[in-house]
C-alpha cells in the first residue's frame, strides 16, 4: 500500500457525501453544537490558503464535538453580494449574477476538496430571493418599529465620474479609480438606529467568552464616554454654546470654546468682517475624513467666527472659533477649549496665539499637563483633584442650571443605504406623497430586476431608477436603494438552522434548541463592524420575540493572517500568492490541513513555508508506514504512557484550539509507535480517532482498509484515557553516600522503605565495599543515603 493522497481523498469525499454523513438532524435529542465559519465572499480569483485556516479550525472541533456525542451543525454558504462583483462585471460587460454564481461553482469544489464535513443541504447564498425575501422581511420589521429612518446624509460623491462611492473606493479623500477629489454630497439615505442599542451592545459584552482584545474593540467602536454639557450664554445672540466635556473640572481654564465647520450655528456667529475668511476656511475643511480632522499629530486648523461667548462661572468674554478638529457628528459639535491641559487644544492654542491658563498644578511649558493634580485658579474647586473637583462643579451646575450630566457615545447610527446595483432592494415604496411605505408583505421577495446597463447614473441615483417597469408599485413607486453588503451577513447564521422555511425566516423551535452558535471563527478584519451589526440585528429580533437568546455568538475566535513566504501580505502583484488547489494536488488536502494548524498558535500569523508544508506530508507518511508496516495486536503495553497523555493532550488542546500543541503530541506518539514492533488494537484505533479531525482522508483509509472498521471514523466515539497510566510506573532515586551523588536509579513504584535500602546498596555495592555502614536515611520517592 502506497500514500496515494489523491485517490485516497477523492474516495472518501465521495463516499462520505453519497451517504450524507455530515448532515445535521435539528431535531435530535442529543445535545448541540453549532461551529460556524464567517462565510465567503465568492470573488473570481477563487479560494486563498487563508480561507482553509479558519475552516479547518472549525472543522477540527465540530469533528471531534460529533465523536464526543453531539449533534453538530457544521455549515456553509455565500456572501455574495457587493462591489467587487459589480465592479467586474461592469469593468467586463458581465452579469452580477451569472459572475457570481460562476465563481460559487468554483469556491464550492475547491472548499469541497478539502473534506470539510459541512451539511451542504444547509447551503445559503444571500443573492437567491428565497434568502434575501427574508433579508427584507427583517427590514420591515425595523422599519415597523421605527429603527429604521430616510435621512438626508452626506454620501461621496465623485462629481468627474458623476457616481456615488462606497467609503472603501475612496482612498485618502480621492475617487479609487481615477484619482478624482471627491466630495460629499447630501443625499437621502436609509439609516438604522443601532444607537438605542447602544447600551445593551456595550453590557453585554461582559458576558461573552470571547478574546478580551475582541471586545475591546467593540467597546472602543462604542465608545461610551460620561460626561457632562455645560451651557455657555453668547454675547449679542439668543443661541446658547452646549459643549460636552469629560473634563468639567477644568472649566475655569476655558479661555475660548470651538465649534464644527459644519454646525448650524456657524452661520449665526459669524460676524459681517469675519464672512470670507470663514467661507474659504469651510470650504477646505468639509472634506476631510473624520480620523484627518481629530488625529493628534495631525496640523489643526481654524478661524474665529468673530463672536463671544460668556463663561457660565466667571462672566469673562471667550472667543468662539471654528476649528476642524471638532467634529459635528459627535456630542452637541462644540467643545470648550482648556488649552493648559488638552493637547489639542494646546497645540491650536499655541498656533492662533490664544490665551492658555492653567487650571491643575503642573507643567505646561512644552504640551498640556493632562495628569491628575491639585486645582488651581478655580474658585470653588481650589485644592481639589480632578474627582472630588468633578463632584462638585457638577452639582454647583446643576443646582443653577448651568449644566448637566450626559452620556456620549461614539457609536453613530448605521448608514444603510448604497446607490447600487448588486444589492437587496429594500422592501418599500414611495406612495403618491413621496411617504415611504412597506410594500405588502405577500410580495416579499422584491427581486433584484435584470438591467443591461448596471453603472451608477450620473445623478447620483441608483442603477435601479432605470428599471421603469419595475419601478411601478401601487400608486408609487420602489426605493431604488440597495442595501449594505453587512445586510445578508447579519443573519445568516439563523438560516443556516431553517435554509428552506418558506413560512418564517426560521422556526422558533428549532432557534431556540440551537442558538447561539457555539464556537465563530474567522478573520479579524470583520472583529468590529459585523459582529456589532450582527449582535444588533439578534437583539432586534430577540425584542421582536422571534429568538430566546441575547447574543448570537457564544465563542468568538479570530484567525491570524497567512502571509506569503517572504513575510508579506499575499498578493497578486508580489507573486506571492500560494492557491490551495495546488497544494492539494501536490501534497494533499491532509497535508495542507496539517500544515496550517500546525504553522503556529490559531491567531498568529506566519508566513507560508514549503518547508514546512514538506514537513507535515513527512508526518502523514510516517503515519501511513506505521500503520501498513507494523503489526496490529491485542496488547502491548509499552505505549501506555504516551497514548494515554497523547488522547488527554489532544482532546484538551482542541476543545482551546491550540491545535499546533496537539500536533506535536500526535508526532510523539507517531515516535513512540515508530520504535515499537506492533501496536496494540485500541491504540491504534484511539490514535486515528484523534487524527481524524485534521487529516480526516488518511485517518479514514486506514481506519477502514487497515484496521476493517465498519463504521465511518466520524460516526465513532472519541476515546477515552486512563488516569492511572498517565504517569510512569518507575521513579528516579538518587544514591548517596555521605550526602555525594553516587548513581540515579529507575525504581518501581511502590516499593518500601526497606526495599529500597536493599536496591540501592545492589546498585553501589562496589563504592561501598569493605566500608562500614553507621547509617542508612531513606527519603521515600526521592533518595537512599548511605552514611559511612
Ligand atoms: C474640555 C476638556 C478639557 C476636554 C480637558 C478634555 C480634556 P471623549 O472621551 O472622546 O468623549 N470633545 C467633545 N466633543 C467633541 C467633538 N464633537 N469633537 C472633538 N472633540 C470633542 O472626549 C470628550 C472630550 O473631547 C471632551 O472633553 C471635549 O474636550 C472633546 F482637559 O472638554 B474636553
Amino acid at each position: 500500500m502506497k500514500y496515494d493522497h489523491k485517490s485516497i481523498e477523492k474516495k472518501w469525499q465521495k463516499k462520505w457525501e453519497k451517504d450524507n454523513i455530515y448532515k445535521t438532524d435539528v431535531n435530535s435529542d442529543k445535545e448541540k453544537f453549532y461551529a460556524l465559519d464567517m462565510f465567503p465572499y465568492p470573488s473570481g480569483v477563487g479560494l486563498h490558503v487563508g480561507h482553509p485556516e479558519g475552516y479547518t479550525a472549525t472543522d477540527i472541533v465540530a469533528r471531534m464535538k460529533k465523536m464526543q456525542g453531539y449533534e453538530v451543525m457544521h455549515p456553509i454558504g455565500w456572501d455574495a453580494f457587493g462591489l467587487p462583483a459589480e465592479q467586474y462585471a461592469i469593468n467586463t460587460g458581465n452579469d452580477p449574477k451569472e459572475f457570481t454564481a460562476k465563481n460559487i461553482q468554483t469556491f464550492k469544489k475547491q472548499i469541497k476538496s478539502l473534506g470539510f464535513s459541512y451539511d451542504w443541504e444547509r447551503e445559503i447564498n444571500t443573492t437567491d430571493p428565497k434568502y434575501y425575501k427574508w433579508t427584507q422581511w427583517i427590514f420591515s420589521k425595523l422599519f415597523e418599529k421605527g429603527l429604521a429612518e430616510i435621512k438626508e446624509v452626506p454620501v461621496n460623491f465623485c462629481p468627474e465620474c458623476k457616481t456615488v462611492l462606497a467609503n472603501e473606493e475612496v482612498i485618502g479623500g480621492k475617487c479609487e479609480r481615477k484619482g478624482h477629489d471627491v466630495i460629499k454630497k447630501p443625499m437621502k439615505q436609509w439609516v438604522l438606529k443601532i444607537t438605542k442599542y447602544a447600551e445593551r451592545l456595550l453590557t453585554d459584552l461582559d458576558e461573552l467568552e470571547w478574546p478580551e482584545s475582541l471586545k475591546d474593540m467593540q467597546r472602543n467602536w462604542i465608545g461610551k464616554s460620561e460626561g457632562v454639557t455645560v451651557y455657555f450664554d453668547i454675547k449679542n445672540n439668543d443661541n446658547i454654546i452646549d459643549v460636552f466635556t469629560t473634563r468639567v473640572d477644568t472649566l475655569y481654564g476655558v479661555t475660548y470654546v470651538v465649534i464644527a465647520p459644519e454646525n448650524k450655528l456657524v452661520n449665526e456667529l459669524v460676524t459681517g468682517d469675519q464672512k470670507e475668511e470663514v467661507e474659504n476656511f469651510i470650504s477646505n475643511t468639509v472634506n476631510k475624513t473624520d480620523l484627518e480632522r481629530t488625529e493628534l499629530n495631525k496640523d489643526k486648523s481654524g478661524v474665529f467666527t468673530g463672536s463671544y461667548a460668556i463663561h457660565p462661572l466667571t462672566k469673562e468674554l471667550i472667543p468662539i472659533w471654528i476649528g476642524d478638529y471638532v467634529l459635528n457628528s459627535y456630542g452637541s459639535g462644540m467643545v470648550m477649549a482648556v488649552p493648559a491641559h488638552d493637547q489639542r487644544d494646546y497645540e491650536f492654542a499655541k498656533k492662533y496665539n490664544l490665551d492658555i491658563k492653567k487650571v491643575l498644578d503642573g507643567d505646561i511649558s512644552t504640551c498640556a499637563f493632562v495628569d491628575d493634580a491639585k486645582h488651581i485658579n478655580s474658585e470653588i474647586i481650589d485644592g481639589l483633584n480632578i474627582k472630588k473637583a468633578k463632584e462638585v462643579l457638577i452639582k454647583y451646575l446643576e443646582e443653577n442650571n448651568l449644566g448637566k450630566k450626559q452620556i456620549n457615545y461614539k457609536l453613530r447610527d448605521w448608514l444603510f443605504s448604497r446607490q447600487r446595483y448588486w444589492g437587496e432592494p429594500f422592501p418599500i415604496y414611495f406612495d403618491k406623497e413621496g411617504k415611504p411605505q412597506l410594500v405588502d408583505e405577500k410580495d416579499l421577495p422584491i427581486e433584484l430586476p435584470h438591467l443591461d446597463k448596471i453603472e451608477p447614473s450620473n445623478t447620483g441615483e441608483s442603477p435601479l431608477s432605470n428599471a421603469t417597469e419595475w419601478l411601478n408599485y401601487k400608486d408609487g413607486h420602489l426605493d431604488t436603494n440597495t442595501m449594505p453588503q453587512w445586510a445578508g451577513s447579519c443573519w445568516y447564521y439563523i438560516r443556516y438552522l431553517d435554509p428552506n422555511n418558506e413560512e418564517e425566516f426560521v422556526s422558533k423551535e428549532i432557534a431556540d434548541k440551537w442558538l447561539p452558535v457555539d464556537l465563530y471563527i474567522g478573520g479579524a478584519e470583520h472583529a468590529v463592524l459585523h459582529l456589532l451589526y450582527a449582535r444588533f440585528w439578534h437583539k432586534f429580533l430577540y425584542d421582536l420575540g422571534v429568538l430566546s437568546t441575547k447574543e448570537p455568538f457564544g465563542k468568538v475566535f479570530n484567525q491570524g493572517m497567512i502571509l506569503g513566504s517572504n513575510n508579506e501580505k499575499m498578493s497578486k502583484s508580489k507573486g506571492n500568492v500560494v492557491n490551495p488547489d495546488d497544494i492539494v494536488a501536490s501534497h494533499g488536502a491532509d497535508t495542507l490541513r496539517v500544515y496550517e494548524m500546525f504553522m503556529g498558535p490559531l491567531d498568529a500569523s506566519i508566513a507560508w513555508s514549503e518547508n514546512g508544508l514538506d514537513g507535515s506530508r513527512k508526518f502523514l507518511d510516517r503515519v501511513f508506514n506505521l500503520y501498513t508496516n507494523k503489526n496490529i495486536v491485542e496488547e502491548n503495553k509499552n505505549l501506555d504512557k504516551v497514548y494515554n497523555q497523547t488522547v488527554k493532550k489532544v482532546s484538551e488542546d482542541y476543545e482551546t484550539l491550540s491545535f499546533n500543541t496537539a500536533i506535536s503530541q500526535l508526532m510523539v506518539f507517531v515516535n513512540s509507535a515508530s520504535k515499537e514492533d506492533n501496536i496494540s488494537k485500541e491504540q491504534a484505533k484511539g490514535f486515528l480517532q484523534l487524527l481524524a479531525p485534521v487529516a480526516p482522508h488518511i485517518s479514514e483509509e486506514l481506519w477502514k482498509e487497515v484496521l476493517l472498521e465498519d463504521s465511518y471514523i466520524y460516526l465513532s466515539s472519541w476515546p477515552s484515557y486512563k488516569e492511572e497510566l498517565l504517569v510512569d510506573d518507575t521513579f528516579e532515586i538518587v544514591i548517596q553516600i555521605k550526602g555525594k551523588i553516587k548513581k540515579k536509579v529507575n525504581v518501581s513504584r511502590g516499593l518500601s522503605k526497606e526495599d529500597l535500602e536493599e536496591v540501592a546498596k545492589k546498585e553501589i555495592a562496589s563504592d561501598l565495599e569493605g566500608k562500614n555502614i553507621i547509617k542508612v536515611i531513606v527519603v521515600e520517592d526521592k533518595l537512599v543515603n548511605f552514611v559511612v
